[in-house]
């Protein structure tokens, strides 16, 4: 890819000392069979929440939870990256890190990027004596200068007599006539909710009310103590709010309302899950970019245990983007990317698919597979290691219960979270599934409208084999490509 364009003296060569250094600590990973090769994984040590998604000059850049230090979660920096076409990614200097002054020194919690009228602005939660609050880092053309605003933080949680959780974080701000509006994440009687706040300079914010009307939050039936890191836009003739939902301490997944707005008041019609992995793929955070596609990426957590990931060196994985939009009954639907397919090498053959034909793939791979249900109760593919006896993994649509599944049960190395469903909204007698494996990272898509990770931990490494089944009876024949796919580091 292009360098970034940099305008300063003196920063190229901490940009390339950095690239370097990052180098050096990816070819560190190259022989873990888990580590991802197409996937934007943190150099080292430990990411989560992709944050301060923003196209400037036309390069996308990414920011993320990071912790530099170990492979676990520890008071949050913003590491950095840039992309020209959302696939490679150039590695720049962490943005932000924790400071005892003025008001980050427990972490530079997750937030969003504005550009405000040519300033690139961070807008993150500062975290101070366990307080937490909004804060500014305001930056240069280069993106890769930052510094936080003397006088944070700009706003603080409002005193609300039903606040629970003391939980208040993960601004999301955007520009609408002559004021920004900030929606953040909290809580409201042990419910999920987010506050909003108005401003006219980012730097002075005025409490409104919550987003949603109490009233009408006690009808919804997610189960989300506090809403985390909200995503509030406008979509066609709809609205779309986005939360990640926080229960009993567990992250467990986002969900998206879509609805309408009545002045500065948003009401859901209609709640979708945006993916069913279990504690997979969480705190998604999107990006319109400048030809006005809506693109979502989220954090695809680790399902294995916390000593297994300090001893690995790395723990969490970005998302591919997803490109989002409405579908004709006004509900979300959710499409890869498709600048993915430049990552697209050799074609894997399968020849006479209905037969059982088993074929050797290696584990970075793209497949499209389109499912009839004819007689079957399941029909989908086993992925096994012809090497590893016993070894495999299930993806399969269950008819009768209208399911994706995702079944380790055969996997060794899996001990916990077996099994993973989808339940479809809607639903005939044909699937088409989009997926992509990346080592140990599984997202598919189904018909557009279902999304399910897993990670999948397994002793496979280039052995990797691919088989169509179905059982109860004979499916119609399926459709099936599949190719085998580039690194990008
Ligand atoms: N992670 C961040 C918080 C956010 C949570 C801290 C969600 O800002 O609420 O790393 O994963």
């Amino acid at each position: 890819m292009q360098p970034v364009s940099i305008n300063k003296p003196g920063v190229t060569q901490n940009v390339s000392e950095w690239a370097e250094l990052t180098k050096a600590r990816r070819a560190h990973f190259s022989e873990d069979p888990h580590y991802p090769r197409y996937h934007f994984v943190a150099p080292s040590g430990w990411l989560n929440d992709p944050n301060g998604l923003i196209q400037w000059n036309g390069h996308y850049h990414l920011f993320y939870q990071h912790n530099p230090h170990e492979a676990a979660w520890g008071p949050p920096h913003w590491g950095h990256a840039v992309s020209d076409d959302l696939i490679h990614w150039q590695d720049l200097p962490i943005a932000l890190t924790p400071e005892m002054t003025p008001a980050d020194d427990g972490g530079c919690w997750s937030g969003c990027a504005v550009d405000d009228q040519g300033t690139p602005t961070l807008i993150y939660t500062g975290v101070k004596s366990g307080e937490t609050t909004t804060c500014l880092a305001l930056g240069d053309d280069t993106l890769i200068n930052w510094k936080k605003y003397e006088k944070n933080p700009v706003a603080r949680a409002p005193r609300h007599p039903e606040h629970t959780h003391q939980a208040y974080r993960d601004p999301f701000v955007w520009r609408e006539g002559e004021n920004w509006y900030q929606v953040i994440g909290t809580s409201l009687q042990g419910r999920g909710q987010v506050f909003l706040h108005r401003s006219d300079d980012l730097k002075n914010w005025q409490y409104l009310h919550p987003l949603v009307p109490e009233g009408v939050r006690a009808t919804l039936s997610d189960s989300g103590e506090i809403w985390e890191c909200p995503n509030f836009f406008r979509l066609g003739d709809k609205h779309v709010l986005i939360v990640s939902l926080w229960q009993g301490g567990v992250l467990t997944y986002p969900v998206a309302f879509i609805g309408h707005r009545q002045g500065q008041h948003f009401y859901p019609e209609h709640m979708q899950r945006l993916d069913w992995g279990e504690q997979c793929f969480y705190a998604p955070l999107t990006l319109r970019n400048d030809q006005g596609r809506l693109l979502m990426w989220g954090w695809l957590q680790e399902q294995r245990s916390k000593e297994a990931q300090l001893k690995a060196g790395w723990s969490g994985v970005i998302s591919l983007p997803r490109v989002l939009s409405l579908d004709s009954n006004g509900h979300l639907q959710m499409e890869f990317a498709s600048e993915i397919q430049a990552l697209r090498r050799e074609r894997v053959q399968l020849k006479h698919p209905e037969a059982g034909a088993v074929v050797n793939t290696g584990p970075t791979l793209e497949l499209q597979l389109t499912l009839e249900r004819g007689r079957a109760r399941r029909s989908g593919l086993k992925l096994g290691g012809l090497a590893k006896d016993g070894e495999e993994v299930r993806i399969y649509v269950d008819w009768e219960a209208r399911q994706l599944v995702i079944d380790r049960g055969r996997s060794i190395l899996n001990q916990k979270l077996q099994v993973q469903r989808g339940v479809f909204e809607t639903f005939n007698d044909t699937v088409k599934l989009h997926a992509y494996l990346d080592h140990s990272v599984l997202e598919i898509i189904a018909n557009k409208q279902l999304a399910l990770s897993a990670r999948l931990y397994s002793a496979w490494d280039n052995d990797l084999s691919l088989q169509l089944f179905s059982e109860g009876g004979n499916s119609k024949g399926a459709h099936f490509e599949a190719w085998r796919l580039a690194g990008i580091w």
